[in-house]
């Protein structure tokens, strides 16, 4: 793990608030700040166990706060019992029954708003409609949507009735989908006769049939929302229209009151085996992070039009499009489509048409709207802006001065989040009224959160600057509960390393003289291919599922725009094709991983060669296998590479 962790980036440049910013903010002076720290550092349980009261309304109050009994599982707030969907809907109606809490813009241009009023009558038919169904508590349903309304009505509906979701994010393919739900076990696929993106349908009914047509007998009905209009199959007895699921159904459905630490939802993540792990969160810790967080790090207020460009499929758009904006009351506003559609200027079309307060997306995004200039985002009016956000991946100063300079204004504080499916929530960023930001950091951990950089034995490291490995030391309310179906995985991967002393991340970092914390890249076998979580070993798995492939090995290379560009070495049954060359294969195989993960999946490279670069003890090398992706020159001891002419042939030099 040395060449993750020698760190090369230096970054000095410091961007403290505006006074006008501050003025307003929440939490507006470093002081205040402090304070919470303090508060969190004094009564570690206290601190959440205050804010859980404060900040969420309970059908049974709870007396408890954290139960370490049965660690490394964790417990919060345990003997209360509470509903999502009723703290994001019903507990606004007396006061913002008419406010506007999703404003839907479709890629096709179509405009819909919801108010908390309208949005709770619709939730509560579909839960109405799902519980027509059979569908109860504790029963898994898989939500296979595009970014319409209906996917957080649907997320909201299974929340009401203690029903545990599992969203599949749209890109992925039928052979993931198939996995997931035979995972999960679940009952129901909620999906759509298609979605909008990139002026074309994406077919979400032919996978979801394919997917089922090749196993998933858990299922018992599809629920089909019509979005695009065009023909789709319908299985008889099986499938069932959206519209007709909900048509007669009442407007009132009482939440199911559910335990603290009920699974709200499973959301599948990428870790270093070929099988994505089911994060299982729970309900009420898992909410109050979301609140917190909206609240402590996006500064979210009732005039703020609120816009994360992440799908619900990821746990960005659980955490920061279906639960937090809708808990704080807040207007939020989702867009279906691509960036790119008529053209680059779309983001900023919206920001300006919605008069959007809060801009939150990922540094992909970020440097493939740099890549296409200024003309687009200045042809737009971007003076609603006050807050940006970024996620997913490290931002290189570059793209964050652009963002800072032609999207903000050098007006708008940047907020750049740390944060994973596992922590459910942001885990370490700015406090925009408070913390002076610097390019490319994202800052300190929130008040409650315990992260720290330690070296391989588990000791702080206290000298600045030197990369270690992130780990977060008390457990908080919003962590993961479980690896679904796996929890041997979950004790493992999250608490193996240090014995059991800290959740660890699976992130290198290191902190400076100040404190702040540079997120260094992964420490294990995860790609982050345009701020999407990737295993390798998912790569190889679907290469070796096709039939001319004996053995694949995959690294990531860096990448301009995707952050990571996938770089995958292949060794063919039978002869290796002449020169290296064969394009219709190459072109065939990138198709292929398509269809076995979905499209974000494709190696961008493939090298072949007669066998791959192994240890004595028969390990790829992969740090060797990353140099030459990269490109640089092999300064490693090759020598023990039972055929050393192979080097010519992964460097693609024969
Ligand atoms: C929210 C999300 C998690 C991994 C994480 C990191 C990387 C996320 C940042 C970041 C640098 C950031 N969940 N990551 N945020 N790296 N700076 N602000 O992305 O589960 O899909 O991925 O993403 O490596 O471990 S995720």
């Amino acid at each position: 793990m040395s060449e993750n962790i020698d760190s090369i980036l230096q970054e000095n440049r410091q961007f403290p608030p505006s006074a006008e910013f501050a003025e307003n903010a929440r939490i507006g002076s470093p002081e205040q700040l402090e304070a919470l720290y303090r508060q969190a550092e004094e009564d570690y349980e206290g601190f959440w166990m205050q804010l859980a009261r404060d900040e969420m309304d309970w059908h049974t109050p709870f007396t408890t706060g954290l139960d370490s009994s049965n660690a490394p599982h964790y417990a919060w707030f345990t003997d209360g019992r509470i509903n999502v969907s009723y703290n994001c809907i019903d507990r606004h109606l007396a006061t913002k029954g008419n406010q506007t809490a999703i404003i839907f813009e479709g890629e096709p241009g179509d405009i819909e708003t919801l108010t908390y009023r309208q949005l709770h009558d619709r939730v509560c038919q579909f839960a109405n409609g799902l519980k027509k169904q059979g569908i109860k508590k504790g029963d898994r349903v898989v939500i296979y949507m595009p970014m319409t309304p209906e996917a957080v009505i649907a997320m909201q509906a299974c929340a009401r009735i203690g029903a545990i979701h599992s969203v599949v994010f749209g890109g992925f393919s039928a052979a993931s989908l198939k996995d997931r739900i035979e995972d999960a076990g679940a009952r129901m696929v909620i999906t759509a006769d298609g979605g909008n993106r990139g002026g074309k349908i994406v077919e979400l009914k032919a996978a979801t049939d394919e997917a089922l047509g090749k196993g998933c007998a858990s299922i018992e009905h599809v629920v089909v929302l019509k979005r695009t209009d065009h023909n789709v199959g319908i299985v008889e007895g099986r499938d069932i229209w959206w519209d007709d699921l909900v048509a007669g159904q009442a407007s009132e459905c009482e939440p199911e009151w559910v335990e603290s630490e009920h699974p709200l939802f499973l959301l599948y993540t990428s870790g270093s085996t070929g099988k994505p792990k089911g994060i299982q969160h729970s309900t009420a810790g898992y909410l109050l992070n979301s609140i917190m967080t909206m609240k402590w790090v996006f500064d979210i207020n009732d005039k703020d039009i609120f816009w994360c460009t992440a799908d619900v499929g990821w746990i960005t758009g659980h955490s920061y499009v279906a639960y937090g904006p809708l808990a704080t009351g807040s207007t939020l506003l989702m867009y279906e489509g691509a960036p790119n559609v008529p053209d680059f200027g779309r983001f900023w079309k919206i920001c300006q048409d919605h008069k959007v307060t809060i801009f939150y997306t990922a540094p992909t995004a970020i440097r493939a709207l740099m890549k296409q200039g200024d003309d687009f985002p200045n042809a737009y009016d971007l003076s609603s802006l006050r807050l940006l956000g970024t996620v997913g991946e490290p931002i290189n100063p570059e793209a964050w001065m652009w963002y800072h300079k032609t999207i903000g204004k050098e007006r708008c504080p940047i907020v750049d989040t740390w944060w994973q499916t596992e922590t459910g929530s942001h885990a370490i960023a700015p406090i925009p009224g408070a913390t002076a930001t610097k390019p490319g950091s994202c800052t300190r951990p929130l008040p409650g959160i315990a992260a720290d950089v330690v070296d391989k034995d588990g000791n702080p490291i206290t000298e600045p600057n030197q990369g270690g490995f992130l780990v977060i030391k008390k457990p908080w309310p919003s962590m993961l509960r479980t690896v679904w179906g796996d929890d041997k995985r979950y004790q493992d991967t999250y608490w193996g390393e240090f014995d059991n002393r800290y959740y660890v991340a699976g992130d290198s970092a290191r902190k400076d003289a100040d404190g702040y914390f540079w997120i260094m890249g992964r420490i294990d076998d995860v790609l982050n291919v345009s701020g999407h979580r990737l295993g390798t070993m998912e790569v190889e798995s679907a290469l070796v599922a096709h039939e001319r492939v004996a053995e694949a090995a995959v690294v990531g290379r860096p990448d301009e725009v995707k952050g990571e560009a996938i770089f995958a070495y292949v060794v063919l049954r039978g002869p290796r094709p002449a020169g290296g060359v064969d394009e219709a294969l190459t072109k065939e195989l990138r198709n292929w991983v398509a269809k076995e993960i979905g499209p974000i999946a494709k190696p961008d490279d493939i090298r072949y060669a007669d066998n791959l670069p192994k240890t004595r003890s028969g390990k790829i090398m992969r740090r060797l296998l990353r140099t030459i992706a990269k490109g640089e020159k092999i300064t490693s001891d090759t020598s023990t590479l039972e055929n050393e002419a192979i080097l010519d042939q992964l460097q693609g030099k024969a």
